[in-house]
């Protein structure tokens, strides 16, 4: 910590003078504070609502191999180029497309922008070609993430949501009723972020093209399981056009690793830009100088656990999801029956704070339901100590 200053000694307590840094962030104070907190590495023994997790060994290890390296110059870091093809392919198995276009971004929120952007750009007037729209919308369900309001701020683009069905899925009606000569994109969420519900590609798919707009799908989280459900949710299953799968959630490999997929290859060149200095010739991230480890650590992770490790953790998780869910509901609260491995339910606002105070990072949905995700490091003995602190705070 700082020094006190010595000279207040009329009396008064001494005064403290903090750096902008300490104002801040009082654990960034000094050196061996810095040295202290890098030792210790994140805890994950009572992280509950989080979407990330620890790291695959295998994930760890190469992307510490290739921390130096900028897949934003694949001319100049060729290696690490050739693992994100391989990466990339890897993730069109997972998602059910054979010859897959695409890239590793920084998350979800990246490959959710670059979706907007393309299906935009795509509507464009182009080689004396009249466009589509100039007042360009997007129209999604409630239950989307948060990026794409991002995206539609940025892009200038008209985000319209539209309420869920009884089950918090889009409700494809309102989705067709919401669709317009403008839309450019309907967006459907295969595992949402606060309840885990998979919405109606297939019938979202038909909406969007019949009124030509792309599709894509959102399954940042839920990617990873999926394959191992009877959901349709993939590539395979509908005429989908783009699709969001994050390696760095459900897919243990070391942030930031976000995976961007599209049928199409004038996908990409829809965001391509000329990149005239580099030996490589065009760009089509949004990030320009990008993580080599975070590349490194998707091919390697994809390449350790697909198919097989990944569906062993969705068993697991679900199993697990199942548990909690009847543990809770045994206890006579509210839940969302679990559809992915994620369980929602109604805790008295006491009872949520009580448990943030015994240390679960814990979070709600937007209307108050406690969430659970069930992410590869939360095992069913941190959820049985989980209920027993439920039981002793109830
Ligand atoms: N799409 C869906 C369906 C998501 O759930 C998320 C993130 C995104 C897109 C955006 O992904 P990035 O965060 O990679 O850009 N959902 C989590 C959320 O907002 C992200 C998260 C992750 C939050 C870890 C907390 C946390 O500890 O809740």
């Amino acid at each position: 910590m700082s020094e006190p200053i010595d000279d207040a000694t009329d009396g008064l307590p001494p005064v403290t003078v903090r750096t902008r840094a300490e104002r801040i962030n009082p654990a960034r104070g000094n050196v061996a504070d810095m040295q202290r907190l890098a030792r210790e590495p994140q805890q994950f023994d009572r992280v509950l609502s989080s979407m990330c997790t620890e790291p695959h060994p295998a994930a760890r290890e190469a992307a510490m191999r290739f921390l130096a390296t900028n897949p934003g110059d694949p001319a100049t870091y060729q290696e690490v180029a050739t693992l994100e093809g391989r990466a990339v392919d890897a993730l069109g198995e997972v998602a059910g497309l054979a010859d897959p276009h695409g890239y590793v971004a920084s998350g979800g929120t990246e490959a959710n922008v670059q979706a907007v952007r393309a299906a935009r750009n795509l509507a464009r007037d182009a080689d004396g070609r009249p466009g589509k729209t100039d007042s360009p919308a997007v129209v999604a369900p409630e239950s989307v993430h948060f990026s794409f309001q991002k995206a539609a701020d940025v892009l200038g683009v008209e985000l319209r949501t539209v309420p869920l069905d009884d089950e918090f899925r889009a409700d494809v009606e309102a989705v067709e009723a919401a669709v317009d000569d403008d839309t450019v994109l309907v967006v459907g969420v295969a595992g949402t972020t606060e309840y885990g519900r998979v919405d109606p590609i297939p019938a979202l798919a038909d909406v969007a093209h019949d009124n030509g707009a792309l599709l894509h799908v959102d399954a940042a989280w839920g990617g990873f399981c999926l394959p191992f459900t009877d959901h349709d949710w993939s590539f395979a299953h509908a005429d989908v056009d783009t699709m969001t799968i994050d390696p760095h959630k459900m897919g243990r490999a070391v942030v930031p690793a976000g995976g961007l997929l599209a049928r199409d290859a004038a996908t990409l060149d829809a965001l391509a830009v000329d990149t005239p200095y580099l030996e490589s010739t065009s760009q089509a991230t949004l990030t320009g100088t990008r993580s080599g480890a975070g590349v490194a650590g998707a091919a390697a992770v994809l390449e350790e656990l697909w198919p097989g490790g990944y569906r062993e953790q969705f068993e697991t998780s679900m199993a697990d999801a199942e548990w909690l869910a009847a543990a809770l509901a045994e206890r006579g609260f509210d839940v969302v029956d679990p559809e992915l491995p994620l369980v929602a339910a109604r805790l008295s606002d006491d009872l949520f704070a009580e448990l943030r105070a015994a240390d679960w990072r814990i979070s709600r949905t937007a209307s108050g339901e406690l969430r659970v995700v069930c992410m590869p490091h939360v095992t069913r003995e941190t959820l049985r100590a989980f209920v027993a602190d439920v039981d002793a705070l109830a």
